[in-house]
């Protein structure tokens, strides 16, 4: 029973404004779930995948123009433009709220309205902050039982008078009377706004239904919002992973790892490494929060409780944990159903069977010209179904080392390590990839950079958000926090990617824990130390020499235009608010270069 007097007055008011038919309270039981999801299953909006290969699992397809995260429709609305900064699209308050609660009115007509309470973190813990999405998606309650701490429990916490971030979110597509609602309710585009309001910590979303547009604990609180407030109160939200190695002697360390959208963070928080005695086990897949606590270490925790993964790509030779971890319970966004009433994604198998449905719900065989699947296709799945999930994935735990990547075919070596922490920031900062299909974007295949993974995610100005981190440097000391490295998996030449990456990621990360320790591994060059091949672990490793050559090569002539390029991105994005240790830092770059 709810008895936060704010939570009931703001579930009155969002009653009367939105006109739901019906309210629905998440407890947070399988039972309410299954009945959920029977519902949907009923009423034509999921499909219930074969028990017997897929238990408790459902397809879910979407609309066409409602498949990813809009960068475009995402605003940080802050009385100040300055407070959202150059990165962020930014309307003020008091311009935007009267047109969304324009949009908002009436928007749940003939809906019913979930409230669902959720902590980000585990419950109870000091690091964990507490939220309530109300939404007229049933789709979304569902995923969000997967991907937060849902129910009950939650409300209780909430209920002793606790904080809770409003996040308030709508398909956007009232029933009136007479009309039939689509499989997939969305509003077009240009009536989407995933908003923030960081001033007053809240989220309003209107008009998409899909993934981070919609289960508002995920990027809007978890990352937009947590950004922001972790910038006044000493911690840091960021787009990681979060990872436990064991090496052949038994040695525990952590790491996280920031790298865009679709670059590689779930497949190394799921690492098979394919070094004799290691083990890697996964704490988390996509954000990680974090604080520098007494004894100088940073500490990290995943605040989800799900994967919300991308499908295609996924394989048991790829994956295998990613495999097991959806062999049930799992929910699936645009995918193709097979005959047998299973899933199947491009990468799955090597051949794609005779026939699917693909993911618009027409017949595929191989002679069409279309793939069945969508390139953002995903998985929601619990963490606990991952056989490799950590017995201490609730605890804070000690990061050793932060890995930033990206996807970049040329330039940045496989591994690099910063000279100190704030040459760590600068490499943060100057991280680019291609652009994937996790943005409904038309640059897909373009590089852009992306500083720390978190461009499309800092809820703040970007200019604050790197002095924050040096900030945080200065809470501790070089040798307790995480050294820093910048990783490349994506590098190419004419015939494809140099490195086989996946499990022989597990040799670069054998070459970052020795260098955590001190080992003298590592060659010297401008741009940071780079692994000695004579002491990196190629051992049954079937890349030659040439290759292995070219994936640690720094050529002073690429750097000089790729340093032009830094130059161009700093002038460009940051104008008279580059913060000083970017320009120190480029500065440098450039004497150890002596351009
Ligand atoms: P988000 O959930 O969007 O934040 O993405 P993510 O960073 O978790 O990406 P994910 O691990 O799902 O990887 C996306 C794609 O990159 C998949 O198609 C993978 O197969 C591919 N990939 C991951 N790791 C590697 C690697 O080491 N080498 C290569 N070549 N591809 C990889
Ligand atoms: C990403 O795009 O980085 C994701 C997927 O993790 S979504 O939650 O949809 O943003
Ligand atoms: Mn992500």
């Amino acid at each position: 029973m709810i008895k936060n007097q704010k939570l009931l007055t703001w579930i009155e008011e969002i009653k009367s404004l939105c006109s739901p038919k019906e309210v629905v309270i998440w407890t947070g039981t399988q039972k309410q779930y299954d009945e959920i999801a029977d519902l949907e299953v009923k009423n034509g909006k999921a499909i219930k995948l074969n028990p017997k290969k897929r238990p408790n699992s459902l397809l879910y397809c979407s609309h066409p123009s409602d498949v990813a995260r809009i960068e475009k429709r995402t605003f940080i609305s802050t009385t100040n433009q300055n407070d959202a900064g150059p990165t962020n699209n930014w309307i003020p308050p008091n311009k935007l709220k009267p047109k969304m609660l324009e949009l908002f009115k009436d928007s749940m007509k003939g809906r019913t309205m979930y409230i669902i309470p959720f902590s980000m973190g585990p419950i109870g813990l000091d690091m964990s902050r507490l939220g309530v999405e109300i939404t007229d998606s049933a789709y979304v309650a569902l995923n969000m039982h997967i991907m937060t701490r849902t129910g009950n429990k939650v409300l209780d916490l909430i209920n002793d008078d606790e904080v809770f971030i409003k996040c308030l979110h709508s398909v956007g597509y009232p029933l009136e009377p007479g009309i039939k609602d689509p499989s997939w309710p969305c509003a077009p585009i240009e009536k989407k706004y995933i908003s923030h309001f960081p001033e007053e910590n809240m989220i309003w979303s209107y008009g998409s239904g899909y993934g981070g547009n919609a289960l508002l604990g995920k990027k809007c609180l978890a990352l937009r919002i947590a950004s922001s407030m972790a910038s006044k109160n000493n911690w840091l939200a960021e787009h990681m992973l979060i990872l436990k190695l064991t090496n052949d002697n038994n040695k525990v360390k952590y790491i996280t790892g920031a790298f865009p959208s679709a670059c590689g963070k779930t497949n190394l928080a799921m690492i098979n490494p394919t070094l004799k005695g290691w083990k890697a086990e996964t704490i988390g897949d996509d954000i990680a929060w974090m604080e520098v606590k007494d004894d100088g270490k940073m500490y990290a925790i995943n605040p989800e409780a799900g994967f919300f993964g991308v499908a295609p790509g996924t394989s048991y030779k790829s994956n295998p944990n990613a495999m097991e971890t959806i062999s049930k319970n799992t929910i699936f966004t645009n995918v193709a159903l097979t005959d047998d009433f299973d899933v199947w994604w491009k990468g799955l198998t090597k051949e794609a069977p005779d026939h699917l449905i693909d993911w618009l719900g027409n017949d595929w065989d191989k002679t069409k010209p279309t793939r069945p699947d969508h390139p953002n296709s995903r998985f929601t799945a619990p963490l606990t179904n991952c056989p490799t999930l950590a017995d201490n994935y609730e605890s804070p735990v000690p990061i050793s080392a932060i890995l930033f990547g990206g996807r970049r075919p040329t330039t940045i070596p496989l591994v690099h390590q910063s000279f100190n922490f704030e040459h760590g920031i600068f490499l943060g900062s100057i991280m680019g990839s291609e652009v994937t299909a996790a943005i409904l974007d038309d640059g897909i295949g373009t590089i852009r950079r992306d500083p720390f993974a978190m461009l499309p995610f800092i809820g703040y100005n970007i200019s604050d958000y790197i002095n924050h981190w040096v900030e945080m440097g200065k809470k501790s000391t070089d040798e307790l926090l995480p050294k820093i490295f910048y990783v490349n998996w994506f590098r190419k030449d004419e015939s494809g990617f140099l490195w086989p990456g996946f499990g022989e990621n597990s040799r670069v990360l054998k070459w970052i824990l020795e260098r955590t320790e001190g080992k003298d591994n590592y060659n010297k060059t401008p741009i940071g130390l780079i692994p000695d091949l004579n002491k990196f672990d190629l051992f049954n490793l079937d890349v030659s020499q040439d290759k292995m050559q070219e994936l640690v090569k720094v050529d002073k002539n690429i750097w000089q235009e790729e340093i032009k390029s830094i130059e161009n991105y700093y002038s460009n994005l940051y104008k008279d608010k580059l913060p000083n240790v970017l320009r120190n830092q480029l500065d440098n770059l450039k004497r150890r270069f002596a351009f």
